[in-house]
């Protein structure tokens, strides 16, 4: 077996990432409780917590937590409002501290990343002086901590840098990869979500170790496909090779409908849901796209495919929505049930180096609600702040 290939694999991820900028912005907030989130209004407050300061973890407050819990929790906490731009700003500056060691970074989201170094050990050293190097770097010029796993995949670089949170750094070396893993509690297993990590424990699987012994050919029968998946990652294997962020030639999202329909209305409230998660997912990769794609498959499986390529590149959910709009009422025949919408971009060019279009006071507003809308939405609490008029359609889509 093809055995992870020797690669040397980091994951980054900064420490309580918006909280740590803002005790780093305001020295008064340093080893204090700060949540970065939306207003408590003492208590009453609507939304949800983006992040807190480890010193807030400590009174139980988390991502995603509402702001009105947070404020029960936590009511000594300095609360304060997400500063996206700042965020954004200090976000680039540490994907160029990456780049400084090697061109293969894969960003996984605003503030993480996983980096092949394993051509860069000539010139910097070994993936654990590379990770030190990275993190020293950080420190002195953004004047915050990350953390950082060293493994020889992608999987175990993840767990890695998350174990010693905040400013550690935790290495598996390749001869001790089943030693590190096995203890592990199969909520670290990656790809598993509640439901899976449920139906592990009920199979008596409650650790890596558990699920290493377990027979794959059971693993199959009740996991399908996933379940040699499952298997590997139990033994540590993982060959994706870490993907570089030009490498996305587009960005799609579809939708199959329980029972075919020819509600128009409800033909586009779907595409507004898809193309709102197709421009939140650019967004959070950095990217712009030119064409524009719509997707459009009728009840007796005959599908049209439709696009148009803009001016410039565009990441906007209401620009995106605008020209699937145009290209649905352009193509659909009124009446015929429709069982699947589907909505894409391509044509990227990275959004750092796009050139500023000439927007309108319109498109401007709808970007900043596009920006609020990722910060607030960030990973969690998508669905809760969806557009009131794009709520998911009959059943939500699956990802
Ligand atoms: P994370 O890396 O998940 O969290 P973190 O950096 O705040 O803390 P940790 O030390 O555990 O890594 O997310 C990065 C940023 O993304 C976080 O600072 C704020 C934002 N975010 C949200 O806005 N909402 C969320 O639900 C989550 C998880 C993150
Ligand atoms: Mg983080």
């Amino acid at each position: 077996m093809l055995n992870n290939m020797n690669r040397v694999i980091l994951h980054v991820d900064m420490d309580a990432f918006f909280a740590s900028v803002e005790q780093r912005e305001h020295p008064e907030f340093r080893g204090k409780p700060v949540i970065v989130g939306a207003d408590p209004k003492e208590g009453k407050g609507r939304g949800v917590v983006s992040t807190c300061s480890y010193e807030a973890r400590a009174f139980g407050v988390h991502s995603a937590l509402p702001i009105s819990t947070a404020y029960q929790r936590c009511p000594q906490g300095i609360y304060v409002r997400p500063n996206g731009k700042l965020y954004s700003q200090i976000s680039k500056e540490m994907f160029q501290i990456f780049y400084e060691f090697t061109d293969a970074v894969e960003p996984l989201s605003i503030d993480e990343a996983f980096l092949d170094v394993t051509g860069s050990q000539k010139l910097f050293g070994s993936g654990p002086d590379i990770a030190r190097l990275i993190k020293k770097r950080i420190r002195e010029k953004e004047g915050i901590t990350a953390s950082v796993g060293v493994a020889p995949n992608k999987y175990l670089a993840k767990i890695a840098s998350d174990l010693e949170k905040p400013d550690g750094l935790v290495v598996v070396p390749e001869d001790r990869i089943l030693e590190f893993l096995f203890p592990l509690d199969i909520a670290r297993l990656w790809g598993a979500g509640k439901h899976t990590q449920d139906k592990l424990r009920k199979l008596g699987i409650n650790t890596i170790g558990d699920l290493a012994r377990f027979p794959l050919n059971i693993l199959n029968e009740k996991f399908g496909k996933m379940g040699k998946h499952f298997y590997n990652l139990a033994h540590g294997i993982d060959n994706r090779p870490v993907k570089a962020g030009e490498g996305v030639k587009s960005v799609s999202n579809e939708h199959t409908f329980s029972k075919d329909t020819a509600d128009q209305d409800k033909l586009k409230q779907t595409l507004l849901y898809l193309s709102d998660k197709t421009g939140y997912r650019l967004r959070k990769k950095s990217l712009k796209g030119k064409t524009i794609h719509l997707k459009l498959r009728y009840g007796n499986f005959k599908t049209i495919t439709r696009n148009k390529t803009l001016m410039s590149a565009t990441d906007s959910t209401q620009r995106i929505f605008s020209i699937v709009e145009s290209l649905f009422e352009q193509n659909y025949q009124s009446g015929r049930p429709v069982r699947l919408l589907g909505v894409g971009i391509s044509g990227f060019m990275d959004s750092a180096s796009n050139q500023l279009s000439l927007f309108d006071e319109q498109s401007e507003k709808s970007e900043k609600l596009d920006q609020v809308q990722d910060l607030l939405s960030n990973r969690f609490g998508r669905k809760i702040i969806a557009r009131a008029e794009s709520l998911p359609p009959v059943s939500p889509p699956k990802k």
